[in-house]
């Protein structure tokens, strides 16, 4: 009995690794949870981190919508500054600086012509202020002197969102460095209104979050990242939302039959570049998000700097289902972390 038991555990022990996503893909029987060994081992507790990196490419912040006087729409959103030590890679935390606990902060997502009203309020240890790239006035940029939140304070940062396009916000106090490395950057999408795009409209409906139009594109949005965990001023983390090699543990789904959106956004501290390289297939790339008709066509590789984003738009239509690998060009980016993989389904519906 106890040999046939050991036995049984040899066998169990001898039996090939598998994953749950590789049991409908073939004989190909791909090994991307190890690649070469080259990701990190074990798993990041999502739940005491608060927020899970999946969860964040569709997690859309709306805020509150009410009418103006005038007829406008004033849509308030409520931010909350806050220190929590957050795990970056299985055992490394990391002692972060956060908007609403996470890292990045909440995408912030309105309509083009509203009137935007940010509360801020910093429960945090340090002074902090949230700097939008947008269109406003000196009083509400959210830099030393103008929108500063000492801790305990509070700031309504108000304007009005324009113009359209993959934005992002971030603290800007100083050492400003040191405020945007440890973790207060988000992004910040406007999307176009329709009817000030005549000549573009459909494809302005397309980016209108609620339409049909827009309903039809699997939109998803990622925030590259770096963390320093030993201050030394350069990273030993680099992720999209924060948690190295999440999506390459957790492919990212993607229905073959729709195409794909992605507002790309680099908030990475100390690295002058990051980039985003899709494997197997190009995208076209709109720069900042502020057209509506593409900067770049068929490009499978692009470069931000930091605070650049834009738009990546392509499809998985014509290939065969699997995994498709994407990560920062940069090998040793992908190597500490930024890597990830997209699994394209035959259409579900
Ligand atoms: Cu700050």
């Amino acid at each position: 009995m106890l040999a046939a038991l050991a036995a049984q555990r040899h066998a169990s022990a001898q039996a090939p690794a598998t994953h749950p996503h590789q049991a409908t893909l073939g004989e190909t029987k791909p090994t991307h949870y190890g690649h070469g060994n080259m990701i990190t081992v074990g798993e990041v507790d999502l739940a005491r981190n608060g927020f899970d990196p999946t969860a964040l490419l569709t997690d859309w912040e709306r805020g509150t919508v009410s009418r103006l006087p005038d007829g406008r729409t004033l849509r308030t959103f409520e931010i909350v500054g806050e220190d929590k030590e957050i795990e970056v890679a299985p055992g490394i935390m990391f002692p972060a600086w956060t908007f609403n606990g996470r890292v990045p902060g909440p995408t912030l997502r309105a309509t083009e012509g509203e009137r935007l009203r940010i509360v801020f309020k910093n429960h945090g240890s340090h002074t902090h202020t949230m700097h939008f790239h947008g269109i406003h006035s000196a009083r509400m940029d959210g830099i030393p002197g103008a929108g500063e939140v000492l801790p305990g304070g509070e700031f309504i940062y108000e304007f009005d969102a324009q113009p359209f396009g993959c934005h992002l916000y971030h603290c800007h106090s100083l050492p400003l460095k040191r405020h945007i490395h440890k973790g207060m950057y988000g992004a910040f999408i406007v999307d176009p209104d329709p009817d000030r795009h005549p000549e573009y409209a459909a494809v302005a409906r397309t980016r209108l979050l609620g339409t049909a139009e827009n309903k039809n594109w699997q939109e998803l949005v990622m925030v590259m990242n770096g963390f320093d965990t030993n201050f030394d001023n350069e990273n030993e983390i680099y992720a999209v939302h924060s948690v190295a090699h999440h999506f390459s543990k957790h492919p990212i789904r993607i229905d073959r039959a729709r195409p794909v959106r992605i507002y790309l956004v680099n908030a990475l501290e100390f690295d002058l570049i990051n980039s985003f390289h899709l494997h197997a297939n190009f995208f076209d790339y709109y720069d900042h998000g502020t057209t509506l008709t593409p900067t770049l066509k068929t490009v499978d590789t692009i470069m931000q700097c930091q605070a650049q984003r834009g738009i990546l738009e392509f499809s998985y239509q014509n290939h065969e289902p699997g995994l498709y690998m994407f990560h920062a060009h940069q090998s040793e980016f992908a190597e500490l972390g930024w890597m990830g993989m997209f699994e394209v389904t035959p259409a579900t519906s």
